[in-house]
């Protein structure tokens, strides 16, 4: 079942010493990560948070400051308790540094916390975040904060009143797009809206990249989950759905940034192989 809803900086404590790096294996040209798999596993053990918010990054270094600021800025004015992961997937950028800096400088208003990602694509970041968190409530935003972070706190309020799932969108009604994207981007989300209809039903954005959930609600989905790619999250929205699971579309009022790392050839028309794929799966299971 799916329901439209009404539209509605961080720190690290990087005292303690980090652990050795994981060395990652190169993917198609992708540096070899410096990052540990956690770089400050005990905090996170130490303290569970209400919400966890995970950031997948593949080169945003230049994206990432204002977007590590303005989210450990909202954290920080929430009742309810918060910690911020940026995943690094490969990034050949110094997006570590970036964030590694953030945290040294930033006061710790919010534990933020850097972890790497061996497997390229922004599915398998999310995907490794969200598996990795203890918190109750989890989720992700894109490093360009397109969607205003205050939607989290109309996310946070369908979680807590017993939603699974709450997805932006920039197709319900109430959505505004602030800064619109280039029409071939247009072109390419619209057929893809179509071409993802049947498998996530009454869903009429599954890419906008901000969207939160009751993390024991949506283990199983995860673990089935097989897409790195960005149609990952058409793949676990389907689930979610095959679940039986409520998926809340909230309305976001989005602004296109520069500097996107997807790539329409290279991203794009793996996302729609993956649709594909994955309609075919499901006309096979029903036949
Ligand atoms: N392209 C790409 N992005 C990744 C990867 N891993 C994580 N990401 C992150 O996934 C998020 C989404 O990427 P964006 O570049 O914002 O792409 P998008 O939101 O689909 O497209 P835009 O409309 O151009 O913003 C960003 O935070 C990326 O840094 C990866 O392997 N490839
Ligand atoms: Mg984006």
């Amino acid at each position: 079942m799916t329901r439209s809803a009404p539209p509605g900086d961080i720190a690290m404590d990087v005292r303690a010493p980090l652990r050795r790096p994981v060395l990652v294996p190169v993917h198609g040209g992708r540096a070899t990560s410096t990052v540990s798999r956690s770089e400050q596993p005990s905090a996170r053990a130490a303290r569970p948070v209400d919400l966890e918010v995970s950031i997948p990054a593949y080169n945003e270094a230049g994206r990432l400051p204002r977007t590590l600021e303005r989210t450990v800025e909202f954290l920080a004015q929430q009742p309810w308790s918060a910690r911020l992961v940026v995943v690094d997937n490969g990034s050949s950028d110094g997006t570590a540094d970036v964030v590694r800096a953030h945290i040294r400088t930033s006061g710790s208003k919010v534990p933020v916390e850097l972890v790497g990602c061996a497997r390229p694509g922004k599915g398998a970041a999310v995907r490794r975040a969200l598996l990795h968190s203890r918190a109750r409530f989890v989720g992700f935003f894109d490093a360009d904060l397109a969607t205003p972070v205050e939607t989290l706190s109309i996310a946070m309020q369908h979680l807590e009143a017993g939603a699974a799932a709450v997805v932006g969108s920039r197709y319900t009604a109430g959505a505004q797009f602030v800064h619109a994207q280039p029409a071939s981007r247009r072109l390419g989300g619209a057929a893809f809206r179509l071409m993802t209809r049947s498998l996530v039903k009454g869903v009429q954005d599954t890419q906008c990249g901000f969207k939160f959930f009751e993390r024991a609600a949506i283990v199983p989905a995860l673990v089935s989950c097989r897409t790195s790619g960005f149609a990952f999250d058409v793949e676990l929205l389907r689930h979610l759905q095959e679940a039986g699971l409520d998926i809340v579309e909230v309305p976001v009022a989005w602004s296109h940034a520069s500097g996107s790392s997807f790539s329409p050839l290279k991203d794009g028309m793996s996302a729609f192989r993956t649709v594909l794929q994955l309609q075919r799966c499901a006309i096979g299971r029903a036949s």
